[in-house]
């Protein structure tokens, strides 16, 4: 069934439900990113979570981003896990990463990872401010006495970024690992790591995706996985090092999708920054341009899409998958550019392609070789980058770009169990069930 058809109690039933997903997951001091298969918090999870929680209790949306803020590094960076000291059985864990043990720039706790994720913090912040208001005035003082040091704290993530992986201002942030780009084993990266030879003394380790999620034929080979912790081994031994990783580092290549998300989250940055008399609008608003310049100048004529570039080979990753409409996402492009672009999005190689179960984005063309529908970031449609499309285009002033998205993803939603990721051809919920970050989407989208 559609959601779109359904009467009204039953849209009230699935928000009754999402929110006992958030409620089941929230371990009080943060929400698990999934229950079993990701039981700590994860830092584009965390934002894309509050956006959610804050349709249920603003205060709670502050506290979710406050204890992600506890993991940030003295560099300003926000580490993509912060682990909860509780959970031992997820791997890699902290020790693996040992980041306060080789580098003073971790704090020693809460534990966390030693890479980014996404910064879609800011945008995050702005949707919690906007929710408040509409929510009155008791939720309005909430978040505005909070407002300040979240907003210190952005910045100095956004500086990081800004500084550490865009040294030579391209307009473009580069990642250090897959796994910095949230889309773990997408085919975007299947150059990059072809050249990732797996260490010879590779510490052993047990994964846990595949023992949670029991088909291993959705989740990456045993060679990738090799080669993800060969590089977290790399990094570690690097002492964590930016500008070590950036002379040296195997896995150096731009993310046109993170950096789509640092000119639209700059931006929002902006706003807040003139919201509080902040003395850095200027120089967020110059990050915002930048990036947009940079996220357009990726685009590949012939594909229609924004690409990546391996910086170790100077050469661009020329996969057909979701992130190449980053442009979509922050804007840039010439008029009749972002009409092309999203002709491209409606056509077959896209939300037209008559296999679909539902239009929505899956994470790479089903026209494309690399499609496998099953596997990961490698074909499903993933709600959470749906509902981040839909978001971004009603934010940008593109509502008529986003219905169609919007009326597909809650169709897809309907199902009920706020699965991970979809088979798009099918629309199977297959991953984790229960995700979080789903749930927050189904919220979202229907509050
Ligand atoms: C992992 C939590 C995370 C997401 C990532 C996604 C997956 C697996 O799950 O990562 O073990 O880190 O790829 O984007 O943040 O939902």
């Amino acid at each position: 069934t559609a959601v779109s058809d359904l009467p009204v109690h039953r849209g009230a039933d699935l928000v009754a439900r999402a929110a006992a997903v958030l409620r089941a997951n929230d371990t009080g001091v943060m929400v698990r990113a999934a229950p079993t298969l990701y039981p700590h918090q994860w830092s584009w999870d965390a934002a894309f979570v509050s956006v959610g929680l804050a349709h249920l209790d603003p205060g709670r949306a502050c506290a979710e981003l406050d204890h992600l803020f506890r993991g940030q590094w003295r560099t300003g960076m926000l580490p993509h896990i912060v682990f909860d000291p509780g959970e031992t059985t997820y791997s890699p864990g902290p020790d693996r990463w040992g980041c306060a043990e080789v580098t003073d720039d971790a704090p020693a706790a809460p534990r966390t990872s030693g890479i980014c994720q996404p910064p879609v913090h800011a945008l995050a912040v702005e949707r919690i401010v906007a929710l408040a208001e509409r929510r009155g005035p008791a939720a309005v003082a909430r978040v505005r006495a909070w407002l300040p040091g979240a907003y210190r704290r952005l910045l100095a993530w956004h500086r990081y970024l800004v500084r550490e992986r865009d040294p030579l201002r391209t307009g473009l942030v580069a990642i250090h690992h897959g796994w910095e780009s949230g889309m773990d084993n997408s085919p975007r990266w299947d150059g990059p790591y072809s050249r990732i030879a797996v260490l010879p003394d590779l510490p052993p380790y047990r994964r846990r995706d595949t023992r949670v999620v029991r088909d291993a034929a959705q989740r990456p080979t045993q060679l990738e996985y090799d080669r993800y912790l060969s590089v977290v081994e790399e990094l570690r031994r690097a002492g964590y090092d930016d500008a070590r990783t950036r002379a040296t580092g195997g896995f150096l290549v731009t993310d046109v999708f993170a950096s789509a998300v640092l000119a639209a989250a700059s931006e929002a940055l902006a706003g807040i920054a003139r919201s509080l008399g902040a003395g850095e609008v200027a120089e967020l608003e110059e990050h915002a341009e930048r990036f947009r310049a940079g996220v357009a100048g990726s685009e590949d004529a012939e594909l229609g899409l924004a690409l990546d570039t391996d910086l170790r080979t100077g050469a661009p990753l020329r996969v057909e998958t979701v992130a190449g409409f980053a442009p979509l996402l922050c804007g840039g492009l010439r008029t009749a550019a972002e009409r092309d672009m999203v002709a491209l999005l409606r056509s077959e190689r896209w939300t037209g392609h008559p296999g679909l179960r539902h239009a929505v984005l899956p994470s790479t063309s089903p026209a494309a070789r690399e499609f496998r529908p099953r596997a990961y970031w490698r074909g499903p449609s993933w709600p959470v980058v749906t509902w981040f499309f839909v978001w971004m285009l009603e934010r940008r002033g593109r509502p008529d770009v986003a219905a169609p998205l919007r009326r597909a993803l809650l169709d897809e939603l309907a199902e009920g169990s706020f699965a991970e990721y979809h088979e798009p051809l099918t629309g199977e919920p297959l991953g984790s069930a229960a995700q979080s970050w789903t749930a927050a989407a189904a919220l979202d989208l229907l509050l």
